[in-house]
């Protein structure tokens, strides 16, 4: 039978971090969504469409990986998709209270679906997305953390958002 896994997450924008835990559980499932929250109470740098389209550029080799946007429950969505699993990112203990959080409340609502963390590699465990949109906005290079076709569209977004 074939295994779906989801990669939730707001992805604003994706991080090669991110990247390289969705490489990861594209070898362990047979399919995988990157699935973009649809947050109407927070205020993003990029709109859905935009993270969309960076997943989709950064995947597009891998017909394993597929890009998708979602609101309300998670475990709704992850049982509309037909997904056995969550996949989640650990990146040092400071996340680890959050997740764990998570996890165990998303499997009071869907016991079937189980939540896998994965440990991504050292190089990134440092990176997230706040990070990336603060040194940006502060001029700071970030090429190298985030993939390429973020690097470009993040000096484009905070040069014209300070015109
Ligand atoms: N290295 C490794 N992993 C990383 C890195 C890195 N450098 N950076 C991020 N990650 C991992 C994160 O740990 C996470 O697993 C994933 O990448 C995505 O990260 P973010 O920050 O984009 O995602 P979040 O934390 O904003 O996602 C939150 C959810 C969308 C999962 C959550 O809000 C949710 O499920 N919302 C839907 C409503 C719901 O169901 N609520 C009830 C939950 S119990």
């Amino acid at each position: 039978t074939s295994r779906t896994a989801i990669c939730p997450g707001s992805f604003d924008p994706l991080t090669l971090g991110h990247v390289d835990i969705i490489r990861r559980a594209a070898r362990q499932f047979d399919r995988v969504i990157v699935a973009v929250l649809h947050n109407t109470g927070k205020a993003p740098l990029f709109t859905v469409p935009e993270r969309l389209e960076f997943i989709s550029a950064t995947f597009a080799d891998d017909p394993g990986v597929e890009a998708d946007a979602f609101s309300g429950l998670l475990v709704a969505y992850a049982r509309r998709r037909g997904a056995t699993a969550i996949v989640r990112g650990i990146r040092a203990v400071s996340d680890f209270e959050y997740e764990f959080q998570m996890a165990l409340m998303n499997r009071r609502l869907a016991p079937e679906v189980e939540t896998v963390f994965l440990t991504p590699a050292e190089e990134y465990s440092y990176v997230s997305s706040r990070l990336i949109k603060e040194i940006t906005a502060l001029s700071g290079d970030v090429s190298g953390l985030v993939p390429e076709a973020v690097a470009g569209r993040l000096v484009e977004k905070f040069a014209s958002s300070s015109e």
